[in-house]
């Protein structure tokens, strides 16, 4: 590490530990700490970062345990000789969705932390609700179903909020606590997301919650930025007032408490700027900052990842989220949860078990192969919601067909993989003008290329690990010299010095071709499929 110059913090409160990345003023990684809930923090009991309940749809984490975590991943760092006195801004990321309940005079309390004691002492009292529901939870249908019946439905949550009623989503877990348990309810002053009131700790302040992290609540408008009074409305009551305002990601928000200033050295001239979501925060390390820039993660699941400029919110497409770099624009999500898994169970009935063997088949059939299309559904699909396991195959004039030959089977899912991407990803809005690849199977040559040809994009390899408190420590660094300047500079500007991604796939304009016509074909078997 050089011995002076600027720091930026990133803090990553996930679901099963607590981590740290510190940045330079080049961007270089200087520092990175991390906490696991269940190994080092074993007095809370969790398992992976929670605990669940009884019926199995119920998952919450001890908010507690959060507030210990924190002490204990600053004085790693402070013990490592960390030069804290550097850091001139922290910014965090939190698994999106968990929520906080402040109670009436936690606002005081945070403020008038001292410092000769560990925080978790001082804030026991603090939480009218002791667990904090996180995204796991998935026992709040009643109240999805409420909500979408109170704003018109389905695509009109949608459209208002960026995406329709999921269970996890924070305005659905608000109306369970308010339904179940009243009291705690009423008893909070303020409700606070998993980013934000980290942040609120660090700060001595509850902290506004950011527009990215905001968008995951099925209460924010996901056009204005605001909240939506109906969406609101329909949650709880008086639960506006519990809510505090929401900002622009890049906003400084406040300046270290105290505490940390007195017990781990850090700079009174810290800043902190509003934290977001660790989807949002992942955007950032990945540099997605102008519409048309996607990545794709070719990991246990598909994942798509991307910045756009007009949203086009989807019931049955993913979530469009605030972007978080960008206070005008938009990022998408989207998850297809047929991904190497369901690759490696055709790699091993169709190409001997070997990838070697699988790309060659790939590599000596043609793109399109042939008119014949297949859709491999190993576990219920997310994108298109499909419940119904199992492959169907169909020939060039769209009859089901039992069987493919071996390499015909190969080509089939990758094909019909990334069609799905290219449908999907096209009905809400985005048209990828460059990709950057990332996950387990992005290694594999043959596949990265016909991704490439599928979109008609060039393809990036991007070999980056703790993507959310990287992009955390690069938003500090943001929100910091946006300050510093006293206005808005685009994200890509402060970040030229990064080293680009490495090109690995250009596309070919006659397959290219061949995919634009059969898409249509496509989008017509997957109708099928689903009706089926
Ligand atoms: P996650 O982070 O979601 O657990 P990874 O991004 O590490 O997953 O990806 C793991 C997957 O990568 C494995 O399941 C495997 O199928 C896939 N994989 C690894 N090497 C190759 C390869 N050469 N070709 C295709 N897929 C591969
Ligand atoms: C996104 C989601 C998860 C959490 C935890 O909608 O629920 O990705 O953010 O990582």
């Amino acid at each position: 590490m050089s011995p002076s110059g600027p720091l930026f913090l990133g803090i990553d409160s996930s679901t099963q530990s607590l981590s740290a990345v510190a940045i330079d003023d080049s961007l270089n990684i200087v520092a990175v700490e991390s906490i696991n809930f269940d190994t080092e923090l074993p007095s809370f009991q969790t398992e992976g970062g929670v605990h669940r309940g009884d019926d199995g749809l119920t998952v919450t984490s001890p908010t507690t345990m959060w507030v210990a975590a924190l002490d204990l991943l600053l004085s790693r760092l402070h013990e490592s000789g960390f030069p804290f006195d550097r850091v001139c801004a922290i910014s965090g990321s939190g698994q999106q969705h968990g929520s906080v309940y402040l109670r009436a005079g936690a606002r005081g309390v945070l403020g008038k932390l001292n410092s000769d004691k560990p925080l978790r002492v001082q804030l026991a009292g603090l939480f009218a609700v002791e667990d904090s529901p996180v995204w796991m939870d998935s026992s709040t249908s009643a109240q999805c179903a409420a909500r979408e019946a109170a704003l018109g439905g389905a695509q009109a949550t949608a459209e208002l909020t960026g995406s329709r009623a999921y269970e996890r989503f924070t305005g659905n877990q608000i109306a369970k606590i308010y339904q179940s348990n009243p009291d705690g309810y009423h008893a909070t002053e303020r409700i606070q997301l998993v980013s934000s009131f980290v942040g609120s700790l660090l700060a001595g302040d509850p902290i506004p919650i950011d527009a990215a992290d905001g968008s995951g609540m099925n209460m924010m408008s996901i056009r204005e930025k605001t909240w939506s009074p109906a969406a609101v409305e329909c949650t709880a009551p008086g639960l506006r007032d519990k809510l505090g305002p929401i900002v622009a990601s890049h906003t400084v928000v406040g300046a270290i408490h105290p505490y940390y200033t007195t017990r781990y050295g850090l700079n009174p001239a810290c800043k902190i700027v509003a934290f977001s979501g660790d989807n949002p925060c992942s955007l950032a390390a990945l540099r997605l900052q102008a519409a048309g820039d996607i990545a794709i993660s070719l990991g246990t699941s598909d994942t798509i990842f991307a910045s756009l400029a007009e949203p086009a919110p989807s019931a049955s497409e993913g979530n469009i989220f605030a972007n978080p770099v960008d206070p005008d624009g938009y990022m998408a999500l989207i998850c297809w949860k047929n991904g190497s898994l369901t690759r490696e169970e055709i790699r091993d009935s169709a190409a001997g078990g070997s990838w070697d063997e699988f790309s060659a088949a790939l590599d000596a059939t043609p793109a399109g192969n042939s008119g014949q299309i297949g859709f491999y559904f190993k576990d219920p699909e997310i994108t298109p919601p499909i419940l119904q396991t199992g492959t169907f195959r169909f020939d060039a004039n769209g009859n089901a067909v039992a069987e493919f030959a071996p390499q015909t089977d190969v080509r089939a899912i990758v094909e019909g993989q990334f069609l799905s991407m290219r449908l999907h990803c096209g009905n809400i809005g985005i048209r990828p003008l460059s990709i950057l690849a990332t996950g387990g199977a992005s290694a594999n040559a043959a596949i990265i290329r016909t991704m490439s040809n599928v979109f008609g994009a060039p393809v990036y390899s991007a070999e980056v690990t703790d993507t959310a408190s990287l992009g955390a420590a690069y938003r500090a660094r943001h929100g910091w010299i946006c300050k510093q300047q006293g206005r808005f500079i685009p994200f890509a500007e402060t970040m030229a010095a990064a080293p680009p991604f490495e090109q690995i796939a250009t596309p070919d304009a006659d397959a290219h071709a061949v995919y634009s016509a059969i898409l249509p074909r496509y989008a017509e078997l997957e109708k099928r499929v689903i009706e089926a």
